[in-house]
């Protein structure tokens, strides 16, 4: 072959081994589509190093043979970056999945970038410490693709975002070298900080092997409730409220009406409290004690703003309540194929964005479906887009929301990140001098184009 994939591939024999080269169509497919089966790509290999010694030898190699690399962890991401879209060489991160012991006296632990998060959780919980950034992909994400697109989740109001938890980092960067810098101490003023640089990167400027995670005290006491309401504007002055008076305030969650009618169909289940309300926060407070007499007495003073309450104290009512949540991306996923808007609107407009957007879209396309929940207590809200009978809605729809966020001062990516979905977006949120200055980073630490060169950065002609 003349196409330099099987000199490739017998130069990284001897590195990785034959069993972790994937190269037939068969086996690299997995890789290659994206969770929500929107991004499909094609890949010539398949590469999984096993140790950051293997990994960096494997990016020395593959770029020395001329092909650009797409780093993977869980694939789970939602903005079609993780997967091979111009014919990238996959490097697989799975098998950096080795957690060291706890430092119970720092509250810290070292873990290899292919650790899950639900692995990541268990390793901790028998120090009774937390991972401070939980998701529903937590059985399949990992933690250098967290660290990548600094992923947020619903403990983003107790303990901060992906970033915030990241004191200390290991990756490969693109011409093979190792920075590693995992001593994980609390002030540590000595130059430029790569845990921040590297969060939110989404592998466009080193492929991370390990990170040194800040952990928190586990809480026991839990008290989870549903609470409906008849408009947008009440779950909003709600969540403020719940903000400034419960201090163990550990998620405000929201789901907004079309959203909860889908996921109630796909569970097979009624709307749980206030059947016919707009709006239902899902608010979790954890505290070393019972929380719920803290919870209750705040839920109570909000008087008549809320319709109707449904508790959860132990852990399967909580979980019950948690589902309507939690199960929503998958709800959407068994409809059809989204278009994914992932936007922040401070709180003075989120009810604006919450009420317009439905007629934004419709005034595109009559016949999308839009579906809208997310992290109340952050501002961030999920648009979820679909077409007809479950196939894409047009593009323009995602222009037409985008604009709408940031002409109300909001962010086009709150959480998910930029990807190949908004790239031709950055300019709604970030001034040209912003994106050049992201532009020389890249070009300093990635001169040949090596990683992940087709996403975040908009094309140069736009
Ligand atoms: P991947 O999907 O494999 O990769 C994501 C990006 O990171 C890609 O650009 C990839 O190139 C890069 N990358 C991956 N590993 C590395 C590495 N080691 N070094 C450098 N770059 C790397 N996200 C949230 O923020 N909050 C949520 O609440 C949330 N909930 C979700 C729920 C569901 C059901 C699903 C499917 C997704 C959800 N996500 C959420 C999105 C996704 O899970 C997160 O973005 C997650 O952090 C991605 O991790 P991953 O290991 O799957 O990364
Ligand atoms: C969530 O908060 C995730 O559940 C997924 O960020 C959002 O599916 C989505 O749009
Ligand atoms: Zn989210």
């Amino acid at each position: 072959m003349s196409d330099g994939v099987s000199e490739l591939v017998s130069k990284l024999k001897g590195v990785v081994g034959d069993n972790h080269l994937l190269r037939e169509a068969d086996l690299t497919a997995g890789y290659s589509t994206d969770w929500t089966g929107r991004f499909q790509g094609r890949t010539p290999l398949v590469v999984r190093p096993a140790n950051t010694a293997e990994l960096a030898e494997v990016v020395m190699l593959t770029a020395e043979a001329g092909f650009a690399i797409v780093p993977q962890g869980g694939n789970t991401g939602l903005v079609g970056g993780s997967v091979p879209l111009n014919g990238e060489v996959v490097l697989s991160t799975m098998r950096l999945n080795d957690c060291q012991p706890v430092d119970q006296l720092a509250q810290q632990v070292t873990c290899g970038a292919g650790v899950t998060l639900a692995q990541a959780q268990a390793h901790v919980a028998s120090a009774s410490l937390d991972i401070g950034v939980d998701l529903a992909a937590r059985d399949s994400c990992t933690i250098g693709g967290m660290i990548a697109t600094n992923a947020g989740g619903i403990n983003v109001i107790r303990y901060g975002a992906m970033r915030e938890q990241v004191l200390g980092i290991e990756a490969v960067l693109a011409d093979g070298s190792v920075i590693s810098h995992l001593e994980g101490l609390e002030k540590d003023n000595t130059g430029y900080h790569f845990p921040s640089l590297l969060a939110g990167s989404e592998g466009t400027l080193g492929i991370i092997t390990k990170a040194r995670l800040r952990l928190h005290p586990h809480l026991t006491g839990r008290c989870t409730a549903m609470l409906a309401f008849d408009n947008v504007d009440d779950a909003v002055a709600a969540t403020s409220a719940l903000r400034r008076s419960v201090t163990s305030l550990h998620s405000a969650e929201v789901i907004f009406r079309d959203a909860m009618h889908l996921v109630c169909e796909h569970i097979n289940s009624a709307v749980p409290v206030g059947a016919n309300s707009e709006a239902w926060l899902i608010i979790e407070a954890a505290a070393p004690s019972d929380p719920t007499e803290e919870l209750a007495a705040a839920i109570d003073s909000l008087g008549r703003l809320v319709v109707d309450v449904g508790v959860g104290v132990d852990s399967s009512s909580r979980k019950n309540l948690w589902q309507y949540r939690e199960k929503v991306t998958e709800a959407i996923a068994a409809a059809g194929t989204p278009h994914k808007l992932d936007v922040t609107l401070g709180a003075s407009k989120l009810a604006d964005f919450v009420t317009e957007v439905p007629s934004i879209v419709s005034a595109i396309d009559e016949g999308s479906s839009v579906y809208m929940f997310g992290h109340l207590g952050d501002g961030n809200v999920h648009v979820n887009v679909m077409g007809n009978a479950g196939v894409e809605p047009p593009e323009a729809v995602d222009a037409a929301v985008l604009e709408y966020a940031a002409k109300l001062g909001g962010s086009i990516s709150a959480e998910h990140g930029i990807g190949t979905a908004k790239k031709e977006f950055l300019h709604l949120n970030r001034t040209s001098a912003e994106i050049f200055a992201f532009r020389s980073i890249k070009h300093a630490l990635d001169p040949r184009q090596i990683l992940n060169p087709h996403v975040l950065l908009p094309s140069e002609d736009s």
